[in-house]
């Protein structure tokens, strides 16, 4: 069963309004209103969508009234039954100090077909198209992990480039990969762009590695099913409550690893509308009476996979 194709063009207006609204708040150094502004943004568009919609990823876990809640349902209660991974803003630092790589995202799957994944947080590793299955593992230490990726491209390990979020969490990783000669392109923020620049020749980012958010992490692993690639991901609990909530929210083994398959099945559409300039794509443009969008357009089974420029009445 396929997500039919004119559920496109209303998804990637549900990330540009979003991420124009960001963008209203770019370099004004508050992140909650920048944050607010693209969620409200992205809900009015999606309750205008002829679907029943469900959002499953989102940011928060109960009825959180002012954010796209986990279990809120969106659209106008008619068309397909969908399931929706929401970030309005991915990079909410970004965009309230006017960075690069701040990023409005959705993901879209037939109901039922995405894990519905608590935020918290999530281990992380993705590698490119073409390697045979389950080449690297979250099981193996950095080492095997980039030794057998280097075999596999038939070049040393110091040649490898590993993509690493900056945080004190992720040293031992950086340290391994320091004493393997393997090069790190640290980014400060945003892996969902971090992890799907593993699918982009032109990054020359081999390997992503680290801890991120588990919503981020589900939302990459639908870009990378469009994009053939592997991720795997293992949820990384804090404490009990964490636990809790992650049992309540269906999930029975809390240390099951997770491969692309198991977090997004069967169609799904990803879109991603750039804030700021960023790796992926080019920021919102104000025009006047009218704003510009660059979106990163994905949709498995029609084989889309382009990025597209809009320009869009306020
Ligand atoms: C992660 C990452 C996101 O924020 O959630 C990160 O997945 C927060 O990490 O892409 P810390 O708790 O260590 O700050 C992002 O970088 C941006 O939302």
């Amino acid at each position: 069963m396929v997500i039919d194709k004119k559920y496109l063009d209303p998804f990637i207006l549900a990330t540009e309004r979003a991420a124009y609204g960001a963008s209203l708040f770019k370099g004004k150094g508050d992140k909650i209103a920048a944050d607010q502004s693209a969620v409200d943004e992205m809900r009015n568009q999606l309750n205008k969508i002829n679907m029943k919609g469900t959002i499953v990823i989102g940011e928060g876990e109960l009825d959180e009234a002012p954010m796209l809640y986990i279990g809120e349902e969106v659209g106008n209660k008619f068309g397909e039954e969908l399931d929706i991974a929401v970030d309005p803003l991915e990079g909410t630092n970004f965009a309230a100090k006017n960075l690069p790589n701040a990023l409005s995202v959705l993901a879209v799957t037939k109901k039922g077909n995405l894990l519905h994944a608590p935020d918290i947080y999530m281990e992380k590793i993705a590698i490119g198209a073409g390697f045979p299955d389950n080449l690297v593992d979250l099981d193996f230490d950095v080492q095997k992990n980039i030794e057998r990726l280097a075999n596999a491209k038939r070049i040393s390990p110091k040649k490898i480039t590993a993509c690493v979020l900056k945080r004190p969490r992720h040293d031992q990783i950086v340290n391994s990969l320091n004493s393997l000669g393997v090069k790190i392109n640290f980014i400060t923020d945003g892996d969902v762009s971090g992890v799907i620049s593993v699918a982009d020749p032109k990054s020359n980012i081999d390997i992503y590695f680290g801890i991120g958010g588990g919503p981020e992490g589900v939302l990459a692993a639908a870009a990378l099913s469009c994009l053939d690639c592997q991720m795997q991901t293992r949820l990384s609990f804090q404490n009990e409550d964490e636990k809790n909530r992650s049992r309540n929210m269906g999930i029975k083994d809390l240390n099951q690893k997770y491969n692309i398959n198991d977090m997004v099945k069967g169609d799904v559409i990803f879109c991603a509308t750039g804030v700021t300039d960023g790796d992926l794509v080019k920021g919102i443009k104000d025009q006047g009476d009218a704003f510009q969008a660059e979106t990163y357009v994905l949709h498995k089974s029609s084989n889309t996979n382009k990025i597209i420029k809009n320009n869009i009445k306020k």
